[in-house]
């Protein structure tokens, strides 16, 4: 609950680190309403998620299937796929090619669940949500879950709906009683209304609150039987949208869930290529070369006052998994020669850890710099080619800093652009630069701030954001109100059950 606070006053104690990664770092209060939007099967109908999620500030959760990216014409491209998540919607996992997890050997089901979030995850995209293909939830496939280091797997049904399951439980609960078989209504198919749809909110805020996912598929008019008109579903967010003020929200799966993004696990054993990193030498106590604890996103950074989502994981500094005193997700790099130092000092900006980079003496061009650490995508963000992007950090020196930037290519990482001179500043100073486009074949960006003299310089709360992105999402509960002061929901106004069972969910 910590992260609430914090969203809504920046400056007041932070989360402590016994939170972080721990899976108690999920951003949602009791009694909170909370639908998840999730779409599956990678169909290219999907395109038109980014543009009207955006008209709302909400975000989904793509379950996709890594076989299928970029397959054909019907499949989305990773171009598209990379457009989603830079718009801020979730990267998830569904197998690698929607096999039924229940008729293949437990060898390829564990290829089908662990290779998917690998190659998703080697995409660049932070994957920690499963969805089980067509319902085939059996005990050996939740167990290869778990194994592959999902946080949460999706079934299909256990709740009630306006076509069956009338006996079921309103909504999941938050935590769900198992996050392993996350249950769900029934599928959404293409003749339900907006009443139908209406009734699965109407219904959880009724019972208290809980956890209800909208599971859809297509996005068309009537092109499959588990397909949803593009109208039907404008209508049903901007039904939705303004609930947040009796406590109803949308969230990805991730946001519920929480916990840190762990490491992927290949099935033949391999290692994940964390990239490779900028010239300059490391500072003690650089933690091991394997991949990163990519720590928690910080919930309530304050990111300068401008909006728009930060890309950035464990931008405040505060989470220190391996106690190296290196923040989680970043590197201290000393480029070129000089003396000097670093440290973890609880002079923080917001929460109690900044870092300080400290320099005695220094040859003509070196200096010292605190920047995300170059991975595929867990610690540096998936970027769009053509975007720009606008920087910032919280900082104090009395010599000269600057923000620096690498991307990387297919052929790994590359240095690029750096910016001006910041105003010396005694005491915390926000410092803000926007990049260039992105250039052309750039999957990732990674920044950072550097000391250029001999000074010190002491930096917190770095943001990264998309300038050319939609209307940025507001932030989900920055504005969080105890239950007692919110209205009474309506009774819940269920539609009767006056249909045969639908066909079964996938
Ligand atoms: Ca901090
Ligand atoms: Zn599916």
């Amino acid at each position: 609950m910590s992260s609430l606070v914090l969203a809504c006053s920046p400056g007041v104690p932070p989360d402590d680190e016994e939170a972080a990664g721990s899976g108690a770092d999920s951003v949602v209060p009791a009694g909170a309403t909370v639908v998840t939007f999730t779409f599956a099967d990678t169909n290219k109908s999907q395109t038109v998620v980014g543009p009207l999620f955006a008209k709302y500030g909400m975000r989904s959760t793509f379950h996709l299937n890594s076989g299928r990216i970029g397959r054909g014409s019907g499949d989305l491209s990773l171009e598209d796929v990379r457009a989603l998540a830079a718009a801020g919607h979730e990267i998830a996992s569904h197998t690698i090619d929607h096999v039924r997890l229940d008729e293949v050997s437990l060898a390829e089901a564990r290829h089908q669940i662990c290779d998917d979030r690998a190659q998703l995850m080697a995409l660049g995209f932070p994957v920690t949500s499963f969805a089980y293909p067509s319902s085939s939830d059996t005990p050996e496939a939740r167990q290869l879950v778990i194994e592959c280091n999902f946080n949460s797997a999706r079934a299909t049904g256990g709740i009630k709906n306006p076509y069956g399951c009338s006996s079921c439980p309103l909504s999941e609960s938050i935590p769900p009683a198992d996050p392993f078989i996350i249950r769900t209504p029934q599928s959404i198919q293409s003749d339900w209304t907006l009443a139908d749809l209406q009734s699965l909110v109407l219904q959880t805020e009724g019972a208290g609150g809980g956890w209800i996912q909208i599971s859809l598929h297509k996005i068309c008019d009537g092109c499959d039987t588990y397909s949803i008109r593009e109208p039907l579903l404008d209508a049903f967010l901007a039904w939705l949208a303004p609930r947040t003020s009796r406590g109803t929200f949308v969230l990805t799966t991730h946001e519920v869930i929480g916990g840190a993004v762990k490491p992927p696990v290949r099935s033949d054993g391999g290692t994940f290529d964390a990239g490779t990193f900028d010239a300059g030498t490391f500072d003690a106590g650089v933690p091991d070369a394997g991949v990163p604890d990519a720590g928690v996103p910080d919930a309530g950074v304050p990111d300068g006052g401008t909006g728009g989502v930060n890309l950035l994981r464990n931008a405040s500094l505060e989470t220190d998994a391996d106690s190296d005193n290196v923040p989680d997700c970043w590197r201290r790099v000393n480029t070129g020669s000089s003396s000097g130092g670093w440290s973890r000092t609880p002079d923080a900006h917001s929460g109690s850890w900044a870092q300080t980079a400290r320099i005695s003496s220094l040859s003509s061009g070196a200096d010292r710099r605190l920047i995300v650490f170059q991975d595929t995508g867990v610690c540096a963000p998936a970027v769009m080619p053509g975007h720009t992007y606008r920087v910032s950090a919280w900082y104090k020196t009395a010599g000269r800093a600057g923000f620096v930037t690498a991307y990387r290519t297919s052929s790994g990482w590359v240095p690029w652009v750096s910016g001006p001179d910041l105003p010396a500043s005694s005491t915390y100073r926000l410092g803000e630069w926007t990049t260039p486009p992105v250039p052309a074949g750039a999957l990732n960006l990674g920044i950072g701030l550097a000391l250029r003299s001999a000074s010190r310089l002491t930096m917190d709360d770095f943001s990264l954001v998309d300038l050319s992105v939609g209307p940025p999402p507001p932030r989900a509960f920055a504005c969080w109100r105890p239950m007692e002061e919110r209205p009474s929901p309506p009774a819940p106004r269920m539609t009767s059950a006056g249909r045969a069972p639908a066909p079964g969910p996938r």
